[in-house]
């Protein structure tokens, strides 16, 4: 390799690492020295990226894959010798006296906390042009998930500071996880919207970086096919958020600022906030060093299990097991039917929705044991049953939820389970193949994801005791779905049941062609007979009263196909479009108190 570039004592080294890892096979195409020695370099700088940005290096990831390759090759399960059992939990049914006791000691929890946001996915099976987090959540006020998830960081951190009587608001950290997919335009967004009111200095971005792609079982690393001075590189999946975490210095200064919870979430769930101040709560009470949210899970639903995990060599651990590997898990330790559903109906392994609760201080000690490593798998695409070659390159992948694969059996593992209807409504798939999912089974599209934002809405105020008159079923991109009101209220109108409670009278009534978007803390509805659209706009020094009957043409959903390029793509994913007839808009921008009480 010398004699065919000029190189630098680092370059010479990262050279002889590669031959003495078998990768001699890199150089074979390389011309002789003095030619192309602009690409050589460039090779070497990727090189020593892909070797500092892996805990270990690269000579421990050729090693790792050579090891999982070798299991991967003769079939061998990371859960071989395991035997399944239904893990300790906590089950929490909205707006009874436990979820409202959970919700106090969250919201009160929530300064103590940071938020990281794992968005460097570049969301294939959805196939939207744009970065996921800039996806409308809904498209009665145009919220995008990044926008949603800001204002109910800073919804949390003041309701925070105020439940407990704080002198000053403390900032809450936020983190975003990147990749190259995703990172500049992220940025954009932030920066074209003021950060939605962020402080710039409480948000983070930390980029993940790929990982080198795998020829074959002897880890030789894949060549890019468009260029012979560069290795192939693909994501190493979201696990990469503990190491950057752990590199960049955070995790200490947050815990000298004493904190104690990081909260990991993922980028396209409309729903996350209604359920984080409860799982929070959860977290803080039972002192959970690790606390997965979870929803019921159906036998066979396309969704992990959160499992207690026992081997004969006395390891254990509470994991998340993905559904396609529950099933033979639990045949093999002896139970005929499988993942089978028990007598509450549902399966007895909550269903994992990948939102994690870490506890600081522990998570800080474990990483500095793991230097950030998260267990790896690898998914090998063989040519034929010899496993001896694959149809494409392979890469070792990681995931954010296996982090307490490394934890000791006395750690507390816990899951926290919420009404799915309250917590989870993932955006995941376009509408092509959202359309042809079996009936029965979600969605997870922009559609099913916008209309479950409207009903968990519709459903909070019922149990506030108004009036919501119940969803007419429509199709939207071939997906039948359930249309509640559109109801929309930013998260400081109301972050928990109590306070929503607090804001709404008994005799409200609101129709199923309504909308009402409350974009303001303190709106408070009294005897309003709701059959249009309302839009209320008021600064947190305005207390409004709505009182009275309301009724016009409203705002309506008109239809529109995913195909008909015409309309834009924010609003083609999601199959329908706001015709905004009419509506009855106030804005407060002054202090003081106020009552809207239309003219019948
Ligand atoms: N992500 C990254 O930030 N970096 C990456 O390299 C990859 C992803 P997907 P996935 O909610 O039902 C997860 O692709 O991984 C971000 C859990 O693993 O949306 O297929 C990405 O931006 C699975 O157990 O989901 O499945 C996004 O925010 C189950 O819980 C997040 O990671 C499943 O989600 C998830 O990436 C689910």
């Amino acid at each position: 390799v010398k004699n065919l570039c000029l190189l630098s004592p680092d370059q010479i080294e990262l050279g002889k690492m590669l031959v003495e890892m078998g990768q001699s096979h890199l150089f074979q195409q390389w011309t002789d020295a003095g030619v192309e020695d602009d690409k050589k370099k460039a090779f070497f700088d990727q090189v020593a990226k892909l070797n500092t940005s892996y805990p270990g290096g690269l000579a421990s990831y050729i090693k790792n894959a050579r090891e999982l390759l070798a299991d991967s090759k003769v079939g061998k399960s990371p859960y071989d010798g395991f035997t399944p059992s239904v893990p300790t939990g906590e089950v929490l049914s909205f707006c009874d006296d436990n979820f409202i006791k959970y919700e106090e000691a969250g919201v009160k929890e929530a300064q103590n906390a940071a938020f990281v946001l794992v968005a460097g996915g570049l969301g294939e099976r959805l196939g939207y042009n744009g970065i996921k987090v800039a996806l409308l959540a809904e498209a009665t006020t145009g919220t995008c998930f990044l926008q949603l998830y800001i204002e109910a960081i800073l919804a949390l951190q003041e309701g925070s500071c105020r439940l407990t009587q704080g002198t000053f608001q403390k900032d809450i950290p936020f983190v975003i996880m990147t990749s190259d997919d995703t990172h500049t335009r992220t940025l954009e967004v932030l920066e074209s919207n003021s950060y939605f009111g962020m402080k710039p200095t409480q948000v983070k971005l930390l980029k993940q970086e790929k990982v080198a792609c795998l020829d074959d079982n002897d880890a030789r690393l894949a060549l890019d096919p468009h260029n012979k001075y560069q290795i192939q590189t693909k994501p190493h999946g979201h696990g990469d958020v503990h190491s950057l975490l752990y590199s960049s210095g955070l995790l200490k200064v947050w815990l000298d600022a004493g904190l104690r919870w990081v909260l990991f979430f993922q980028d396209t769930n409309g729903l996350l906030f209604k359920a984080i101040p409860a799982s929070l709560g959860v977290s803080a009470t039972k002192q959970y060093q690790v606390n997965s949210l979870a929803v019921q899970r159906k036998a066979k639903e396309a969704m992990g299990g959160i499992t207690r995990l026992t081997h004969s060599d006395g390891r254990s651990m509470v994991i998340n097991v993905e559904y396609n590997q529950l099933d033979p898990l639990l045949r093999a330790a002896g139970h005929p039917d499988g993942d089978a559903d028990c007598e509450t109906g549902y399966s007895p392994f909550p269903g994992n929705i990948n939102q994690l609760i870490l506890e600081l201080g522990p998570y800080i000690e474990e990483l500095t044991k793991t230097g950030g490593a998260i267990k790896e798998f690898v998914n090998p695409k063989y040519k034929d049953a010899s496993k001896t070659s694959f149809k494409s390159s392979t890469r070792l992948e990681c995931m954010m939820q296996d982090y307490p694969k490394t934890l000791p059996p006395t750690a507390r593992v816990g899951f926290t389970v919420m009404d799915k209807w309250l917590a989870y409504a993932p955006v995941k798939n376009n509408p092509e193949d959202a359309s042809k999912v079996p009936k029965g089974n979600p969605y997870h599209s922009a559609t099913s994801g916008e209309m479950a934002i409207y009903r968990a809405n519709s459903l909070i105020l019922v149990k506030a005791g108004v009036q919501v008159e119940g969803p007419v079923q429509q199709v939207f991109n071939g997906q039948e779905v359930e249309v509640w009101p559109r109801i929309t209220w930013k998260p400081k109108w109301g972050l928990t049941f109590s306070e929503i409670k607090s804001k709404v009278r008994q005799s409200c009534s609101v129709s199923q062609r309504s909308t009402m978007v409350l974009k303001g803390r303190n709106i408070f509805l009294e005897d309003l007979s709701l059959d249009g659209a309302l839009i209320i706009n008021s600064i947190d020094g305005a207390e409004v009263k709505v009182e009275g009957s309301i009724q016009n043409k409203g705002w309506l959903l008109e239809r529109i196909h995913y195909k008909d390029s015409s309309s834009p793509e924010e609003l083609r994913i999601r199959g329908f479009k706001i015709n905004r007839l009419e509506q009855l808009e106030q804005t407060y921008s002054e202090t003081g108190k106020f009552i809207l009480k239309p003219q019948c």
